[in-house]
């Protein structure tokens, strides 16, 4: 099967490191073809950038369905554009952060979530009421790094991202921990060994749970809300949008 995973923001090296993750994870069989929008945010910490980069991942299936995609996998923690994505494909489409939820109640009564920045906080919370996993989760919580740190400064962050997940297993009360970026899909082993607590990283989850709905033939169902967009004019920069039919 072919898996393509998107990294929402437009930094390359990032998607490389979650491409490698991410194929390190999968099964035999499995091949995952990472890519990024050539146009958008070098990495997503507001609102802002996550609307402009779900233009982005939604480019990013349209060029996927002229391949043979099995899959897609939203690697941003903030599922951006999750539900049209959905909309464009048949293939199941996982969103990191909804994948991470599911994985951790599966192995903890009570999660908490470390992220990136503080102010990303909110889009988590939104993610855990939409979902319905917001009695789920202790606590959102905030190593306080820009994302491109995971890429630039790797071993301060990660001493930032430990020091914030030791102080939630004393004091959240929690089972397991969900990591809230997609620019940590590599530092799940090491952050588990230092923190001696289950700990749940949405890419690879993703990888898994994208494998099995393939193997079991379910795909976004096209009855309802998830039906194929109804052709229609669009203008200017998203012309060539125009009267698709899929
Ligand atoms: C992510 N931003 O997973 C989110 C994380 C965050 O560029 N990739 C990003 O901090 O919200």
């Amino acid at each position: 099967m072919q898996i393509h995973l998107i990294n929402p923001n437009t930094t390359v090296s990032m998607t490389e490191k979650i491409g490698e993750a991410a194929t390190r994870i999968a099964a035999p069989g499995t091949t995952i073809v990472a890519t990024n929008p050539r146009s958008g945010p070098v990495s997503i910490e507001s609102h802002f950038d996550e609307a402009i980069s779900a233009v982005g991942v939604a480019e990013e299936v349209l060029a996927g369905e002229r391949e043979n995609t099995d899959a897609y996998i939203i690697a941003c923690f903030g599922d951006p554009g999750l539900l049209a994505a959905r909309e464009l494909t048949h293939a199941p489409v996982i969103g990191i952060a909804e994948a991470a939820f599911h994985m951790a109640t599966l192995i903890s009564t009570r999660f908490s979530i470390v992220t990136t920045l503080g102010r990303t906080g909110i889009i988590a919370e939104h993610l855990l009421q939409s979902y319905g996993f917001s009695h789920h989760c202790r606590r959102i919580r905030a190593a306080e790094i820009p994302v491109l740190d995971l890429e630039e400064s790797k071993n301060q962050a990660l001493d930032r991202i430990i020091e914030e997940c030791l102080r939630a297993k004393a004091e959240d009360n929690i089972g397991a921990i969900v990591l809230g970026c997609g620019g940590m899909a590599d530092l799940r082993q090491q952050i588990q060994k230092a923190v001696g607590l289950p700990i749940v990283e949405g890419v690879t989850a993703a990888v898994k749970l994208a494998e099995s709905l393939v193997s079991l033939q379910l795909g976004t169902s096209k009855h309802g809300d998830l039906d194929y967009p109804r052709p229609k004019a669009f203008t200017g920069q998203f012309e060539h949008l125009s009267q698709r039919t899929y």
